[in-house]
């Protein structure tokens, strides 16, 4: 029988995303509920050509439901997600409520498929969109070369904070949109974009801000803190060295990582792009001399993490440069946990 699937949060920026997933991919499922907050409630969405009524999430709404998507705060997954399970459900949660939970694998199809059945909470993690964005071109690479250590600095789009990050972004370019004075003295942006910061702690609008996330201890940000400990959860790697600068860029929608990596051995830049070019979920942009590198408006919509600015280190030559980037909200979010749930619906057929 094909399972029935619940995606919880589906009036988020990640779950639009994931209705259009459940409409464009093969499907799997069965009956599809959409849960949401009470607020949400009655609304009508569209998925797989059909209209669907959103139902308010409560413990009832998981009844007989096989599998069960998250994309929702952490505090939101924390309290439901094992409400799922108790209701007989597998949850995949796109929350950081269980990323680093022993008993709570952190799945990348590409990388760690055999994960999705060792999960004794019933709970499978996505991980963070800047890590998806990065980790499916650093696999590959480390399996040819054995990887020692990551020096990273992020470039994040403000989708990653929501729809509110999206429209302040928005507001604020169109305050300082035709004023060639702007940013030319000190303090004018900030006065032109006003007191409405939205989830950001600075203007967004023709600057750079180097936070993203809550602080955490010595001055390191929560999303860094993610980059060193999914990294190293997923790549089986408990010691691998991570230094992180997480930034978010007045870019809508595509997370980009600049990426230092450092090998157990000698590595090659074309090696490297040989081991890429055929690696799943990764698509090769690497030839500066025509224009083509991975950029954000190219990548937005698409599936594969685009990767390209391959250079081996001019003063290492067992370390790579190189530019990575993903659509936040598809790899980076709905599609990662769509691969999940999809790797699990082959256990509902023969029920
Ligand atoms: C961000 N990584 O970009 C976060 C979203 N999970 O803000």
């Amino acid at each position: 029988r094909l399972p029935t699937l619940a995606v919880v949060g589906a009036t988020g920026a990640v779950g639009t995303v994931m209705l259009e997933l459940l409409s464009a991919r093969k499907n799997h499922w069965g009956e599809i509920r959409l849960l949401a907050s009470p607020r949400s409630a009655g609304r009508k969405l569209v998925c797989r050509g059909e209209e669907l009524t959103v139902q308010g999430l409560s413990a009832e709404a998981f009844d007989g439901v096989d599998v069960a998507m998250f994309d929702v705060p952490d505090e939101v997954s924390a309290e439901w997600a094992p409400v799922a399970v108790a209701r007989g459900a597998i949850a995949v949660d796109n929350s950081g409520a269980f990323r680093m939970d022993r008993d709570v694998p952190l799945v990348v199809p590409e990388i760690n498929p055999e994960q999705v059945r060792n999960r004794p909470k019933g709970i499978i993690a996505n991980a963070n969109c800047t890590t998806l964005a990065m980790i499916v071109a650093i696999a590959p690479l480390h399996r040819e070369y054995a990887l020692r250590e990551l020096v990273l600095a992020s470039y994040q789009a403000v989708s990653g904070a929501g729809q509110v990050g999206v429209d302040t972004l928005h507001d604020q370019l169109s305050k300082v949109a035709g004023d060639r004075a702007l940013g030319s003295r000190s303090g004018n942006v900030r006065q032109a974009v006003g007191d409405d910061l939205g989830p950001f702690p600075a203007p967004l609008a023709l600057n750079v801000v180097p936070w993203a996330g809550s602080l955490a201890d010595s001055g390191w940000s929560s999303e860094e803190l993610k980059l060193r400990n999914e990294t190293r959860k997923i790549l089986g790697l408990p010691d691998l060295k991570v230094s992180a600068t997480c930034v978010r860029v007045p870019v809508v929608t595509g997370h980009s990582v600049a990426v230092h990596a450092v090998f157990g051995s000698e590595v090659d830049a074309e090696g490297a792009r040989e081991a890429l070019r055929n690696a799943p979920g990764v698509i090769l942009v690497d030839d500066p001399a025509q224009g083509e590198f991975p950029m954000p408006i190219d990548a937005v919509g698409t599936d594969p993490s685009w990767v390209g600015r391959i250079r081996r280190s001019m003063d290492d030559p067992r370390a790579l440069d190189l530019f990575v980037t993903g659509d936040n909200l598809r790899k980076g979010a709905a599609l990662n946990t769509a691969q999940i749930a999809e790797l699990l619906a082959p256990e509902f057929a023969a029920r």
